[in-house]
């Protein structure tokens, strides 16, 4: 326990040398918007069908953002809720389970609590069932002022399981707008679900040979969110509001498409495990910042615990104190050595890429160059593997326990 709360001190401090970067408060008292869409991965992005862009509006709209290509989605079995746990609360999801649902009575430092600490009113949207994941709880816990779920939502663009996302973002910014300022707002969408197909009437891209498929269907749903997407924007500007926040958008995790035939004839090469592997678990992540500072594409690690930090850095919010694990992703200048962790043990530091044996022999294990996929000495990758644990680890200590509770209870 008390290695665990030096680990996270450590971290602090970190997060604290960093506090000198020209980034750190530099959009202090702006808003924050935050969108985590379903099942959107990182494929998908610049990729045209037949003439076709698959996203046009997130390819505009990340000329004029930061894009992170190198960004990963660090879920396991909670699915969207461990990526809203990992964005809101930079820490690791449990190796079983959904923390949303076995945890939601501990203690976290989530966004939502630090920025309310700081003056922000804070609402989380999703037009589904409240109780879903346990949400009603959680968010309770992350101290959001306010929760609109589907009863708050005029479900006049039935779709899927819900409410459709273009309407859903319509709705949702009626309500942000109202919102008194400085805010942050946590939007999940829900219309790329599982299993992807959409009405006729929706079907708008040409899928041409993946017609009829779950591929297809996927594509189809994503080029329907990116519709959503570029309708949400316009309406960001004429509200006034793109100037006046920050806006990111990441995808929660993968798609469930495991038959990787149709996304090698797709991508127009054959995947090697590696590619499978960051096709799998690299979702996109677009930062915008109110001046349009530092568009372009951005090639370092990152992932889902390295929201919440980057955010609080931006607006210059300390989280030296704070227990969370990730750092910050917007620097004037990247953070040497940093690395980005999955569940399973494997980890990217940019040069290398650890992949763990499944069968649990560190003979089996994986040390590859990150850019190529060549395999490289394993002790190259010895240390690196061990940090990871030693993150995971520490991480399910501190939920599993109860132990931020227990750590301020003695401060
Ligand atoms: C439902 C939505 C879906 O509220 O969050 O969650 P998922 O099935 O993708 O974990």
């Amino acid at each position: 326990i008390d290695a665990a709360k030096q680990w996270f001190a450590e971290r602090g401090s970190l997060r604290e040398g960093l506090q000198s970067d020209g980034m750190f408060g530099k959009y202090k008292g702006k808003n924050v918007i935050m969108i985590q869409a379903e099942a959107f991965q990182n494929f998908v992005i610049g990729q045209s069908l037949n003439g076709v862009e698959v996203t046009p509006n997130m390819n505009k709209v990340l000329e004029e953002s930061m894009y992170f290509s190198n960004f990963y989605h660090q879920t396991s079995q909670g699915r969207t809720s461990d990526a809203d746990l990992a964005a809101n609360i930079s820490l690791q999801p449990l190796p079983t389970g959904s923390v949303f649902i076995r945890y939601a009575q501990h203690q976290f430092d989530s966004l939502p609590s630090v920025l309310k600490d700081s003056g922000y009113s804070t609402s989380v949207y999703h037009a589904y069932d409240g109780g879903f994941w346990n949400r009603n709880a959680m968010y309770h816990n992350m101290k959001y002022d306010t929760f609109f779920n589907k009863k708050n939502y005029t479900i006049d663009e039935p779709l899927g399981w819900s409410l459709g996302d273009d309407s859903f973002f319509r709705q949702s910014i009626d309500e942000i707008a109202k919102q008194k300022q400085p805010f942050y707002s946590f939007l999940i969408t829900l219309s790329s679900h599982h299993p992807y197909a959409l009405p006729e009437s929706y079907q708008t891209l040409d899928l041409g040979e993946y017609k009829g498929t779950m591929f297809g269907d996927y594509l189809q749903s994503i080029h329907y969110v990116d519709t959503a997407f570029g309708h949400m924007v316009d309406r960001l500007k004429a509200e006034g509001l793109w100037d006046e926040s920050i806006l990111l958008f990441y995808g929660d995790h993968d798609n469930s498409i495991r038959d990787w035939e149709p996304f090698e004839k797709f991508l127009g090469k054959p995947l090697s495990d590696l590619d499978r592997l960051k096709i799998l678990k690299q979702v996109p992540l677009l930062v915008h910042l109110p001046d349009g500072d530092k568009a372009g594409r951005y090639e370092e690690p990152g992932g889902q615990l390295d929201l919440t930090p980057t955010i609080l850095h931006l607006l210059g919010i300390s989280t030296a104190d704070k227990y969370m694990i990730g750092t910050p992703l917007v620097l004037d200048k990247p953070l040497e050595g940093k690395t980005m962790v999955l569940r399973n043990g494997a980890y990217t530091d940019g040069k290398v890429f650890y992949i763990p044996a499944e069968d649990g022999l560190p003979e089996h294990s994986q040390c590859l160059d990150a850019a190529s996929g060549t395999p490289q000495d394993r002790s190259l990758c010895t240390e690196g593997a061990a940090d990871a644990r030693k993150e995971l680890v520490t991480s399910d200590l501190v939920v599993e326990n109860d132990l931020i509770k227990a750590f301020r209870e003695k401060e």
